[in-house]
């Protein structure tokens, strides 16, 4: 019984212990005209291991906002002399929204209505002073928690998840914004769809997990290939890939599909008794004008359908 305690017991500090190591990577941005009751709650922060940010007013703050991308959660007095926490925190929220950054205010106000305002401002939580230490510290652990299951929730919706590859929804939440920049700075761009080879007589001959075996394999060279590079990649459903290629007339595109397409063919996939190997078609279309983001992949797909056709194992443009 007594073990079984003791078990219980290593487990909260183990626990304890992961939280505060995890805390390393959150960034906490502070924001008092009151150096004494900044310095309290930096030393509470610092003590969790939280990276910790201070401003002295609210300009100060939206300034460290821009300056700081990565900020987490913004901890917010009520009372500033240039602009008050309300109007920090409407001003936060025009920029990030709430799956993004966490608002906590603080005051130490009278006032009962504070806590409503703040919430319908747009911070997350609220906490009247004198506040007891470890209800704070519960709260921002609340809302660090809920921030990071809103960043693994998101992360799974855009990522496909055989390959770990983005998905088809990233690649048309993603791509137009790309599309639009390229064009913007007079630069070329280029879709390619990319589609496997005989890929049905592979599963039928070899089953569908070295199916799903070669499906990673392609994926993994493919994110080789395009790493370092503002191309975007993603698996747009069973054996095809898209890329967009940032910055790449037609030409430019089709040699480096070119490459894409030998490197996949140099692809051996260890199976026991033998090594297995396959080919890709790919279709590329350059972008440009008014036309839509399915459009430039209904070019590409249709060039696809020529490479196949030609005989496979090749590039189309
Ligand atoms: P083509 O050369 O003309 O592209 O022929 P293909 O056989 O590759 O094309 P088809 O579209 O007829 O077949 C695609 C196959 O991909 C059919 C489907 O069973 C398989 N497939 C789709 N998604 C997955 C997956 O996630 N895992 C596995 N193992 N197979 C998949
Ligand atoms: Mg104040
Ligand atoms: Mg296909
Ligand atoms: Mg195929």
């Amino acid at each position: 019984y007594v073990i079984k305690n003791n078990e219980r017991a290593v487990d909260m500090v183990v626990q304890t212990v992961d939280r505060i190591l995890a805390n390393r990577h959150v960034r906490v941005l502070l924001v008092d005209d009151v150096t004494s009751a900044r310095k309290m709650l930096v030393d509470m922060l610092q003590v969790q291991q939280f990276q910790v940010f201070e401003a002295t007013t609210g300009s100060e703050a939206l300034d460290m906002l821009v300056k700081h991308p990565g900020i987490d959660l913004v901890i917010t007095d009520y009372h500033m002399p240039d602009m008050d926490g309300y109007e920090l925190t409407r001003r936060i929220r025009r920029e990030h929204t709430s799956d993004k950054l966490r608002i906590i205010g603080i005051s130490s106000s009278a006032d009962r209505l504070l806590s409503a305002s703040f919430l319908k401002a747009g911070a997350n939580d609220f906490v009247y002073r004198p506040f007891v230490v470890e209800e704070l510290q519960c709260r921002i652990g609340h809302n660090i928690e809920t921030l990071t299951q809103l960043r693994q929730l998101r992360l799974a919706a855009f990522s496909d998840y055989l390959t770990g590859l983005r998905n088809r929804r990233h690649f048309f939440d993603e791509g137009p914004a790309r599309v639009a920049s390229c064009l913007e700075h007079g630069e070329a761009c280029s879709m390619a769809m990319l589609d496997i080879d005989h890929f049905k007589k592979l599963n039928d001959t070899y089953g569908h997990e070295i199916g799903d075996r070669v499906l990673k394999a392609v994926a993994t060279r493919l994110s080789h290939m395009i790493e370092d590079t503002d191309h975007l990649l993603a698996r747009l459903g069973g054996e095809e890939f898209g890329i967009l290629l940032a910055g790449l007339d037609s030409e430019a595109a089709s040699r480096f599909c070119e490459q894409v397409r030998q490197s996949i063919a140099e692809l051996h996939v260890a199976l026991d008794d033998t090594d297995l190997t396959v080919t890709a078609s790919i279709g590329v279309a350059e972008v440009g004008g008014i036309e839509n983001f399915s459009n430039y992949l209904n070019a590409a797909d249709q060039f696809l359908y020529l490479a196949k056709r030609y005989g496979r194992n090749r590039v189309y443009s």
